[in-house]
């Protein structure tokens, strides 16, 4: 039901501490079904503005918290082990963690901003590698991995599409079917790609394009610079100059841990702490979370909640939306207040809303009731951020 999060990069650029940071609970968070399908799966929160205050009743989340009216809201990550140029042939571990990106909704890819790295992820020196070069590659493999997976008997799928008819993206939708993407997207990546009028003249860069655009719309991404706490802010304002979110996934994983160890009270995103019990850190402690609170205010806090949620809104246009049972008192038939805060993509409607709840409710679909302004919607009815929505069904 949430959607996933891929977090990719060549080796060493701080993938891992990037995930354990952001999977780390700091505070009591209802159980989530999913977080233990995989040592390398886990579970984070985004915030959101929770309707809750609109009708003047404190919620009870199903999954995730609220806390004084911000919503925290699931979403899936993704750790996937290093990527390396030519992993699409099998270079490196190769296709195995390619596959891993499958289901994948959009992607997080870190660099190194300390540019230490070369493209396999060995120690070349500091500032011997532009942070950001290795974009390309990444970008460039993940295009050939998806090009591989529609080149695959497609010259035979080609002639019989010339002799029998038929439609170009419905032959490419049924090879990508399996990983997640609308077929609208498909068709709308084909239409962009230009396709030969002659079909015996598609090659190798035509399979390319199409593939380039199926991820560009399908399946987008970040740049997130990570170890951020290691460069001055001059060289970090560069960085965020030039479109990447700079972070420090260390640092992130040092309060989240000192917060679940009751130490500070820190809430994910914010720009400061407060420590609980000066007397209960150790010399160490205190120093490492003086180094922490010197970078928050600096950068305006460790930059991780800033970037997750700017793919989820901004990148991949999701909206918030509630459904309830009864639109009223906005709750389930047990009488919980806002049990359910789902993502959707901008532009979902009513019946997209039905099918996401339960195959059942859309099939059987009669009407939705807006629970703002108790008018009936149709199943074409847009949805919008913060919305709150009964949806009726026959028996
Ligand atoms: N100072 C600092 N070190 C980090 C940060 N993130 C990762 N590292 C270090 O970089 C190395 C590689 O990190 P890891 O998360 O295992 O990278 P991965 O191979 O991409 O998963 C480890 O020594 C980490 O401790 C960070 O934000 N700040
Ligand atoms: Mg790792």
């Amino acid at each position: 039901m949430s959607i996933l999060i891929g977090i990719i990069g060549k080796p060493n650029v701080g993938k891992s501490t990037f995930f354990s940071a952001l999977t780390e609970n700091p505070v009591e968070i209802a159980d989530y079904p999913f977080t233990t399908i995989d040592s390398n799966r886990g579970v984070t929160y985004i915030r959101t503005r929770c309707p809750e205050k609109d009708i003047g009743r404190k919620c009870s989340p199903n999954f995730g918290r609220c806390s004084n009216g911000t919503r925290l809201v699931p979403v899936e990550l993704i750790d996937v082990a290093g990527l390396v140029p030519g992993a699409h042939e099998g270079k490196g571990l190769g296709n195995k963690f390619l596959d891993d990106l499958r289901r994948a909704d959009g992607f997080i890819q870190i660099v190194d901003s300390t540019g230490s790295l070369d493209q396999n992820g060995n120690n070349v020196g500091r500032g011997r590698v532009d942070p950001l070069s290795d974009a390309e590659f990444v970008h460039r493999e993940i295009v050939l991995w998806l090009a591989d997976i529609i080149s695959d008997g497609l010259i035979r799928n080609l002639r019989k599409l010339e002799s029998e008819g038929g439609k170009i993206e419905g032959i490419i939708y049924e090879k990508v079917s399996g990983l997640g993407i609308d077929p609208k997207d498909v068709a709308l990546a084909v239409k962009n790609a230009g396709i030969p009028s002659n079909l015996k003249n598609w090659d190798d860069d035509v399979t390319f394009r199409v593939a380039e655009g199926i991820v560009k719309i399908s399946k987008p991404g970040i740049i997130v610079a990570s170890k951020g706490d290691k460069i001055t802010k001059e060289d970090a304002d560069r960085l965020r100059g030039r479109g990447a979110y700079v972070v420090s996934g260390d640092y992130e994983l040092v309060l989240r841990r000192a917060a679940k160890a009751g130490l500070i009270d820190y809430f994910p995103g914010d720009t400061y702490f407060t420590v609980k019990d000066d007397a209960k850190l150790s010399p160490s402690q205190r120093d490492a979370l003086r180094m922490v609170a010197d970078f928050l205010k600096l950068n305006g806090g460790t930059g991780t909640q800033d970037a997750i949620e700017h793919l989820v809104y901004k990148v991949l246009r999701m909206i918030v939306v509630y459904p309830v049972e009864d639109e009223n008192h906005w709750t389930d038939k047990n009488g919980n207040v806002l049990p359910d805060a789902i993502l959707m993509r901008e532009g979902s409607t009513a019946i997209d809303l039905a099918y996401k709840v339960h195959t059942d409710l859309g099939e059987k679909f009669i009407r939705a009731v807006n629970g703002r302004t108790k008018r009936v919607l149709g199943k074409d009815y847009v949805l919008v951020d913060g919305d709150v929505i009964k949806i009726v069904a026959a028996r």
